[in-house]
């Protein structure tokens, strides 16, 4: 019978194989599916115990659908549950859905807003423990090694993404450079001078520092940068593609949200490179119909759902992400059993309603990535004219055709633009305004890329 510590008994021996690739937690990472599925059951049925006894949110919510926790006996059965949604966060702020007294709680994050309060999520010591363990999993997936040297420059302060890495960095033996966001002159020296082999950004803005050299003129034999671990944003497989040439690179994808931990919910292994690893011993992933709710079978497209299987201080049951993806769950070359997510699609609320036409900012990125003569510096800008939505597409222009015009007036500027917008109504059926702009005009991210600049409703701007 497998118990709740089962997973902790384990010895975290890092285990090489022969292309010298780790797992860093092999039996759990590599546990059968059944026992896995035992395992999230009696963890399930231990976390829904707990917040029915301690969160008057779930209590209320689960007495509404008159569930009674001790006939549940499959992981099935969550289905009869209702769904978290961050407005529900919202409500119960600041600490009205944490399932621990605060003296429990060690640490707490919260995601910055664009309107309104933040939302708030907090980490007893247990749950700051199993984040650096998934943390650790996923720096190994990603075949970082002990001794290197990471450079994380996701931002410290209450977005996760800093002090997530950098404690499960320092957890997995990597020596960690937190060099947080911003400084991007002085963070290009330190990659020099320290030798980091991983990079850890959002991938916009391991992008930025990749022009920057540029204009730096900086060699790249003297950066040892091998492998980037990028995420916190929507990224397209055309942006990786030009991120690995920008800094001859291998990127991978991480993904996590604070609400259910943090970064290192799911990772991309370097063996498959395809779909990422949903570490599923803490985390319950669902694929859900986005309209009605309904549970989608693997394969199939929509929203994830995650539930918290081990977190103390918030735990989260049935929380609705807004983000589209899927599950796929053929064992993956790397070995590990537990089910891949699919890269995220788009955030369900940045889906753009132009003129009819529904589309997704990734969906624009991938044609103009497509189109040589551009650079993936972008920015979509809405706006209501005369009652109907219009769409700028700003744009820059590589270095190397603005060098071969000569000057930034000149008339082959029209016929790339005219290149440009046939290519968007080709592909996407989209009426746009494409607006071609000078290398290095548009404004560049520290943290997570501002994509879409929405005139119409200044507070829609994406985060
Ligand atoms: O962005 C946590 C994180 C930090 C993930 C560093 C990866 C790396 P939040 O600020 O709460 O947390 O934002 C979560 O960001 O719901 C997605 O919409 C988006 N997101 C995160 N990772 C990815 C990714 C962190 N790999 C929200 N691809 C999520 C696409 C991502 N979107």
């Amino acid at each position: 019978m497998i118990t709740a510590s089962y997973i902790f008994q384990v010895v975290f021996v890092p285990v090489s194989t022969k292309s010298e690739t780790l797992i860093w937690n092999r039996q759990a990472e590599t546990l059968p599916r059944k026992e896995l599925e035992a395992l999230q059951l009696e963890r399930l049925k231990a976390v829904l115990e707990r917040v029915y006894a301690k969160v008057p949110f779930y209590k209320k919510h689960f007495d509404q659908v008159k569930i009674n926790l001790s006939t549940f006996k499959s992981l099935d059965d969550l289905q009869c549950l209702p769904f978290t949604k961050k407005t529900d966060l919202r409500d119960n702020y600041p600490f009205g859905l944490f399932a621990e007294p605060l003296d429990k709680v060690r640490r707490i994050h919260a995601s910055s807003g664009t309107k309104g309060k933040p939302t708030v999520v907090g980490y007893t010591d247990s749950d700051l423990e199993d984040w650096r363990e998934v943390c650790a999993r996923s720096l190994a997936a990603a075949g970082a090694r002990p001794a290197d040297v990471l450079h994380n420059a996701y931002g410290y302060g209450l977005f996760t993404g800093g002090l997530g890495m950098h404690y499960g960095a320092e957890n997995f033996g990597a020596t960690v450079v937190p060099a947080s966001g911003g400084r991007t002159q002085q963070q290009i020296m330190l990659l020099q001078d320290f030798g980091a082999r991983i990079l850890c950004s959002t991938p916009s803005y391991a992008l930025n520092m990749a022009y920057m050299m540029d204009d730096l003129k900086i060699d790249r034999e003297s950066i040892k940068l091998e492998i980037g671990i990028f995420g916190a944003e929507p990224w397209t497989e055309e942006l990786r593609l030009q991120i690995e040439k920008a800094l001859s690179i291998t990127a991978l994808d991480i993904y996590g949200l604070s609400e259910v931990m943090g970064p290192g919910v799911s990772m991309e292994c370097i063996e498959g490179r395809n779909g990422l690893h949903i570490w599923e011993d803490y985390f319950l992933a669902e694929i859900v119909d986005p309209e009605t709710g309904r549970k989608l079978p693997y394969g199939e497209e929509g929203e994830l759902v995650f539930t918290t299987l081990t977190k103390e201080a918030f735990p989260v049951i049935r929380y609705r992400t807004g983000d589209i993806s899927r599950l796929y769950n053929e064992v993956c070359c790397c070995g590990r059993t537990m089910v891949r997510m699919e890269r995220i699609k788009a955030r369900l609320d940045d889906m753009l309603i132009i003129r009819g036409v529904n589309l997704f900012p990734s969906e624009i990125e991938k044609v103009l990535l497509s189109l040589d003569e551009l650079t993936p510096h972008y920015q979509l800008v809405i706006d209501r004219v005369r009652a109907l939505d219009v769409l700028e597409v700003h744009v820059e222009i590589t270095e190397l055709l603005l060098q071969g015009w000569g000057s930034f007036d000149h008339s082959n500027h029209e016929t790339l633009t005219n290149k440009v917008q046939n290519q968007l109504k080709d592909s996407l059926g989209l009426t746009a305004d494409v607006k071609l702009m000078q290398p290095r005009s548009v404004p560049r991210s520290e943290g997570k890329a501002v994509r879409v600049v929405d005139r119409r409703n200044p507070d829609n701007t994406e985060k």
